[in-house]
């Protein structure tokens, strides 16, 4: 009982820390933001929460290898097949809603209708990337020819060719119609622009650099590389053992880490607010195009997705959702979910007690190709460009849109700002112009957020789902070892 009450109360100070932090940077940004720190404060501010992403980062090579590698040559080949299917029906079911909840929103709330703001415009030359190319770059990605290194280059076939127009900082002060000086301290950049060009050169990182992991090719090697090892069987034993010893080496250092974490959410809460623009200025159509992603994102974060895990598993979705707040708040201060996969694993397994060999298989996969709130907010985001242009859509261009953006979501990776570098892909399949990705852009990491907390909330209640119709497959997994036991 005292065991009990004190890992309930480890669970709840952790919880109740990570809640704290959020308050208290909230409240510490809106405090120190009228003093206009200049940017060099700024970035020395944020650095606690700079630390946070690399130690998060870090891990999420190691982990998504040894989780995914242990996790399926843990289970027979049909067990892991069945899974494997429940979890990509899941994705693709949640997804499509997501988008049709974003295209219906749009359509209603139509943001884009009417003059253009005065204080929208866009110019600027971001090449287009065909929706062809991009589809097979997906799938080229998914096999890198040489693991280690290409890991490492993914993202320099797919956004290469989106190359973000130098004079974004004219646009997005113009978006807002302000010429802020806090923005122009550091030369022509914008702290917008800087942010932008940092995130692109994440996704284009250079070989051998620790910025981008190639999380699809690693899902897609370490989903192989289980079910050899699995169907070696005793021969395979040392090598699961291996990586078994190393998912929870991992692990352990997780659990370091998460004492850092409300402290780095902190500064990276704080830091933002400090250097955001105001979002008041934000004009009538882009106030009305937030309002749409962000009531798209409430109901299918708040009532469908928990409407389903409770159709499904009969539990209250709530209070598994309960158990995730630390996951939940550091996708909200990272804006990744990549980095959030290691606080995700531990919500799941030490608050929720979702068995691991289901979260070792299907949330690697899930944080790589399952963003309900990506697909949801590029379907949004394009119909708003659409209405913007005065572009009349047919219903072929909007399943068009659908698909794409589903597909996009695919191959966003978990990192900042991804859905909206794979945007071009679906405002090409349309014949929108590509540069009107500039009138959104001011507002992107503020929905990055938002979306990026859906996309984990989406994979973790997939995790509890997965686990419930694959009850009996672990249960005659369970019986198996135990008859092994017995034998021995
Ligand atoms: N930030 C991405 C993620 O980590 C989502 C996005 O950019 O749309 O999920």
């Amino acid at each position: 009982k005292v065991r009990m009450r004190k890992s309930f109360l480890r669970r709840n100070t952790f919880v109740l820390f990570t809640v704290a932090a959020v308050v208290v940077g909230i409240v510490l940004g809106f405090v120190l933001r009228p003093h206009n720190l200049p940017l060099r404060e700024i970035k020395y501010f944020s650095f606690p929460g700079e630390l946070l992403m690399r130690m998060l980062q870090m891990l999420v090579l190691p982990l998504i290898v040894s989780s995914l590698v242990t996790g399926i040559s843990s289970l027979d080949s049909r067990a892991s097949g069945k899974m494997g299917a429940r979890a990509i029906i899941y994705y693709m079911v949640t997804t499509f809603i997501a988008v049709f909840i974003g295209i219906v929103m749009v359509i209603i709330i139509q943001p884009g209708k009417g003059n253009r703001d005065s204080s929208m415009s866009s110019s600027g030359n971001i090449e287009s990337v065909q929706a062809a190319d991009a589809f097979l770059d997906l799938i080229r990605n998914m096999f890198p020819p040489n693991l280690v290194e290409a890991c490492f280059k993914q993202y320099k076939t797919l956004y290469k060719k989106t190359v973000l127009t130098k004079d974004i900082t004219v646009l997005v002060n113009a978006s807002q119609g302000t010429n802020d000086t806090k923005y122009s301290q550091v030369g022509n950049n914008s702290t917008v622009l800087q942010t932008i060009q940092e995130t692109v050169e994440e996704m284009i990182p250079v070989s051998g650099s620790s910025n981008g992991v190639n999380a699809l090719g690693l899902v897609v090697f370490s989903i192989f590389f289980g079910l050899v090892i699995g169907n070696m069987k005793q021969q395979g034993q040392p090598l699961k053992e291996f990586f078994d010893c190393l998912n929870d080496a991992i692990m352990r250092l997780v659990a370091i880490i998460i004492w850092y974490a409300p402290i780095g959410i902190l500064f990276l809460i704080a830091g933002k607010i400090i250097e955001m623009k105001d979002l008041a200025q934000v004009g009538g159509q882009l106030g009305m195009y937030m309002g749409c992603v962000i009531i798209g994102l409430l109901i299918h974060g708040l009532f469908i997705l928990p409407l389903l895990f409770f159709m499904i598993t009969q539990r209250n979705p709530y209070t598994f959702i309960a158990g995730l707040i630390q996951a939940l708040v550091t996708a909200l201060g990272t804006s990744s979910s990549s980095a959030t996969l290691p606080i995700t694993f531990r919500c799941l397994e030490e608050n929720n007690h979702v068995d691991k060999r289901v979260t070792r298989f299907v949330l690697p996969v899930g944080a790589t190709i399952n963003m309900d709130g990506t697909a949801l907010y590029e379907a949004v985001a394009a119909i708003f460009i659409a209405q913007v242009n005065d572009m009349d859509l047919n219903f072929g261009q909007i399943l068009t849109i659908s698909i794409t953006a589903t597909a996009a979501s695919i191959g966003a990776a978990g990192i900042p700002q991804a859905g909206l570098v794979t945007m071009v892909i679906v405002l090409t399949s349309v014949g929108l112009p590509t540069e009107d990705i500039t009138l959104i852009i001011a507002v992107d990491w503020f929905l990055d957020r938002l979306r990026t907390t859906t996309n984990v909330l989406g994979d973790s209640l997939g995790a509890g789902i997965v686990e419930h119709l694959s009850r009996k497959e672990l249960q005659s997994l369970d019986t198996n070892i135990g008859n092994c036991e017995i034998e021995e």
